[in-house]
């Protein structure tokens, strides 16, 4: 309970109202993780491009300013990440977790893949699995971000790469042989063409379907002895293979290097990069480990566990979408991910599905989650991400109805950052992916004007789903088509029923909507859209509000809990 009043002080805080606190974290109650994580709101950010916390490591290791447009490092950092925490910019948006991109430490030089010289501040290109990128930060920095974070009842993701190691460049010699593959590249014509291969070819494919013992890389003793670590590290791993009793092949090292930041920081998950790229069995034994080590970093921080969810895995499955089937289609093989470690995958077919029949799209996934391909387990839906080259609206034409469209929908929320701020997503001179990851348009705030418009809307309709586990894990039921209007409805612990109503395109000022019968004549409901209530009578509930969008649900009773 403390911690939920510490958050309720953050809220209240935040948007300096004068009524009462909002209650405690209504997710809290919230044991069933398909069920927790369908409801949830994950913030994606990449951390370079964030918030500068700290200006003082902008070029550390000689990273220097001299890439292609947006192809450098930019300066963002953990430090920048925990500000933003720490002002409850995250609670207000109703998030649950904040999914950072891989803060390892990268390649120390740079590569040019054809878009243009490219230093490896996405975090996708792995020097040292064991090190935060001094670019990025420090190990306090990393400590300082995760405990803020669970101070406000937010988890962290830690992105996982297993699958390849960064590019081979004059500063980063080639792992060893029996580490990795440097070909054939991948055709993605059947299962093997998409995981015995090099994803493109400058990323040298990690051995993860072999077992033969392998020895540290020749360049890692020296980096680790160079930072007076090595007996320590090597220690550490002589402790891990004789207590599992994996042999010491490569995945095993990864799995145990990566398996460390949960058992020392307490990070809550993973989203596993390029789930689909390295035998799905790894995944299983990675998620045994994490788990494991999330048990014991749980053991021995009493204080600071949220609560009893277990440790969560989301997978980068690519082209994976919410169809009759749950499993994944290589052409000659056919693998049920969920089977595999994963609690949710992210849905690729989301961004393209919302663009047409919204009622399809929640009908579907409803009917999907509740009684049909995935029922038991969660999805992650986005609107815009890091490698995604289609967006659902790349010009932000309607970043408002995105925010609607994405928070509204059945299933896990991905926002990633500055879809609530409409951050533009073609820069002059960028190419390819670099369009989508322009630095944080803070300053589009500081102007008040439009922008300052969209994130409001982002915030009361991301604190009415994190208010209503209903909203992304209920059954969804269309009432009526036009103006659309439909609700969600959710079992609860200890008999309570979760339930929404949410109307769409009304007209603005006095409005009377039907609401069936999901709440009884003398119900007294609450707009959180606009904070007015009222009480239904004769089957309706009549409101006056400046806006389209009303979203309903019971007025709490007798104060905060
Ligand atoms: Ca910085
Ligand atoms: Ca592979």
């Amino acid at each position: 309970m403390r911690r939920a009043a510490r958050r309720a002080a953050g809220a209240l805080l935040l948007f300096g109202c004068s009524h009462a606190a909002p209650s405690a974290n209504p997710r809290a109650t919230v044991g069933d993780p398909a069920v927790f994580w369908n409801s949830a709101t994950v913030y994606f950010l990449l951390t370079d491009r964030f918030d500068n916390g700290n200006p003082g490591n902008d070029t550390a290791l000689g990273r220097a300013h001299d890439g292609a447009v947006l192809r450098s490092f930019e300066g963002g950092d953990l430090a920048g990440v925990r500000r933003k925490i720490d002002a409850g910019y995250f609670d207000s948006l109703g998030v649950d977790a904040i999914w950072l991109t891989p803060f390892v430490e990268q390649i120390h030089g740079s590569v040019n893949e054809g878009t243009g010289k490219t230093w490896g501040y996405h975090g996708y290109w792995t020097r040292d699995w064991t090190a935060v990128d001094p670019v990025l930060g420090t190990r306090e920095d990393l400590r300082a971000l995760v405990n803020a974070a669970h101070r406000h009842g937010i988890r962290v993701l830690m992105d996982a790469v297993i699958n390849h190691t960064g590019p081979v460049t004059p500063q980063d010699p080639a792992w060893p042989s029996d580490w990795v593959r440097t070909g054939p590249n991948c055709t993605y014509r059947s299962y093997v063409t998409t995981v015995d291969c090099t994803l493109v070819a400058t990323l040298p494919d990690i051995l993860t379907d072999r077992n033969e013992p392998v020895e540290l890389p020749a360049e890692l003793i020296e980096k680790w002895r160079g930072e007076g670590r090595l007996e320590r590290e090597r220690a550490a791993l002589d402790a891990f293979f004789t207590q599992t009793g994996y042999p010491r092949a490569p995945r095993y090292y990864v799995i145990k290097w990566l398996t460390d930041w949960v058992r020392e920081f307490g990070i809550d998950g993973y989203r596993v990069d390029t789930a689909k790229h390295f035998g799905e069995s790894v995944s299983a034994e990675l998620k045994v480990e994490a788990e494991r080590a999330f048990t014991d970093w749980k053991k021995a921080h009493p204080a600071e566990v949220l609560d009893t969810l277990p440790f969560y895995m989301v997978g980068e499955v690519y082209g994976f979408g919410v169809g009759p089937e749950r499993s994944f289609n290589f052409g000659d093989r056919s693998v049920d991910f969920f089977a595999f470690g994963y609690d949710a995958l992210i849905n690729f077919g989301f961004k393209a599905e919302i663009a047409g029949s919204l009622d399809a799209v929640f009908t579907k996934y409803s009917a999907a989650l509740h009684e049909g391909s995935l029922r038991g387990v969660a999805i992650l839906n986005y609107v815009t991400s890091h490698d995604d080259g289609q967006p659902y609206d790349v010009n932000r034409s309607d970043p408002m109805g995105a925010g609607t469209r994405l928070l509204l929908a059945p299933g896990g929320a991905q926002i990633y950052y500055g879809d609530e701020l409409a951050r533009p997503l073609k820069v002059s001179g960028a190419r390819g992916d670099a369009n989508l990851r322009s630095f944080m348009n803070w300053g589009d705030l500081e102007r008040d004007g439009p922008t300052t418009a969209i994130l409001g809307h982002w915030r009361k309709v991301g604190q009415f789903r994190r208010a209503h586990p209903a909203v992304g894990a209920g059954t969804h039921r269309m009432l009526q088509a036009a103006p659309y209007l439909f609700s969600r409805t959710l079992a609860m612990a200890g008999g309570r029923v979760d339930r929404v109503l949410v109307a769409m395109d009304q007209g603005e000022g006095a409005k009377s909507i039907p609401v069936f019968d999901v709440f009884p004549d003398g119900t007294e409901l609450v707009d959180a859209y606009s904070g007015m209530s009222g009480t239904v009578r004769d089957g309706r509930i009549s409101l006056t509000t400046a806006f389209g969008l009303v979203l309903l649900s019971e007025r709490p009773r007798g104060g905060t809990e």
